[in-house]
């Protein structure tokens, strides 16, 4: 990936979605006729949904425990999302031994097609829309790269259209949890579920994987993601990141219901009510807690 600042600015329309400007033009259809191995392990969610968290604790299952030799074991190291820059080119070095560990903000039509014919296993993570999009609010203000979502109150509008940055929360979470969580090959997990529970998520995420690890693995690959040890262990959690001027934290506050310090009143009840439409005879409300 370049770090030339201009390749940082602004979105880029490609079919008519709104990709982040370092998406080539070309990536969305490599993506979508990306060739799978069985073994492929997909990291997918929305933006700011906990998709580094859930991306650490897969890497470190599949490395049973400690990823820190990730590099050494696949030959390249992977960290954004396959969409950015040139990303994609770094998986197909990947060795064959170990899964490949992919991340992805893939909207459903662009995610390869072979998964939704079995092959691969996803890993999903949704994140309630409040606390999802103050985050989102947070990266994209100090990263500066959105002059329209810089200010609260244009982000908030910005991010209910259906032209919002990689759609709106509405429209990538639900065709994703109505038509494929029944799926073999696809785990639907929430960020919530992960804060209230770490050791159970990390047990069922290698259940839905096929890789049983011990105890003491389990523990360590506890241990390894927690918000504190991910951010102190790893350099690329500790960003504050600079691109030209601009910086960006990964890992900012990690807490469940920091929406309530930035939604006004009027703001909740407005987007309480379009929860509540957009959510009318789906199974997702049942999954999304937005306090704990
Ligand atoms: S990105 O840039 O879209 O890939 O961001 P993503 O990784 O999906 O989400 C970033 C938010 O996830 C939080 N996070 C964690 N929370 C708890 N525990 C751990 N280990 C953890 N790792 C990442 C991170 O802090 C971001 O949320 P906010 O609310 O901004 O703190």
């Amino acid at each position: 990936m370049t770090d030339k600042l201009t390749d940082f600015l602004g979105v880029n329309v490609i079919n008519g979605f709104k990709w982040p400007p370092h998406v080539h033009d070309d990536t969305p259809d490599k993506l979508h006729n990306l060739k799978i191995r069985e073994d492929d392990v997909f990291v997918l969610s929305y933006p700011k949904s906990g998709t580094h968290w859930t991306l650490e604790i897969v890497r470190n299952i599949v490395c049973e425990g400690n990823n820190d030799n990730f590099k050494e074991e696949y030959g390249s190291d992977p960290r954004g999302p396959f969409e950015f820059g040139d990303n994609h080119k770094k998986f197909d070095s990947f060795s064959t031994v170990k899964p490949r560990v992919i991340m992805t903000h893939a909207p459903v039509d662009v995610l390869p097609k072979q998964v939704f014919e079995g092959k691969g296993k996803v890993v999903f993570l949704i994140r309630n829309p409040k606390d999802n999009l103050v985050s989102y609010w947070n990266f994209v203000k100090e990263r500066q790269y959105l002059e329209e979502y810089e200010q609260w109150d244009n982000c908030f509008e910005a991010s209910l259209r259906p032209d919002a940055v990689y759609g709106n929360w509405f429209d990538f979470n639900l065709p994703y949890y109505e038509n494929h969580r029944n799926k073999k090959n696809f785990l639907f997990l929430t960020y919530e579920d992960m804060k209230l529970d770490h050791k159970g998520c990390v047990i069922r995420i290698c259940d839905f994987l096929s890789r049983p690890l011990s105890e003491e693995q389990v523990d360590k690959v506890v241990e390894n993601t927690t918000f504190s040890n991910m951010k102190a262990r790893n350099p690329v959690f500790q960003l504050k990141k600079e691109i030209g001027k601009r910086t960006f934290t990964l890992l900012r506050k990690g807490i469940v219901g920091d929406w309530k310090t930035r939604f006004t009143v009027a703001q909740n009840e407005r987007f309480d009510a379009i929860y509540n439409h957009r959510m009318e005879g789906s199974a997702l409300p049942k999954r999304i807690i937005f306090e704990t």
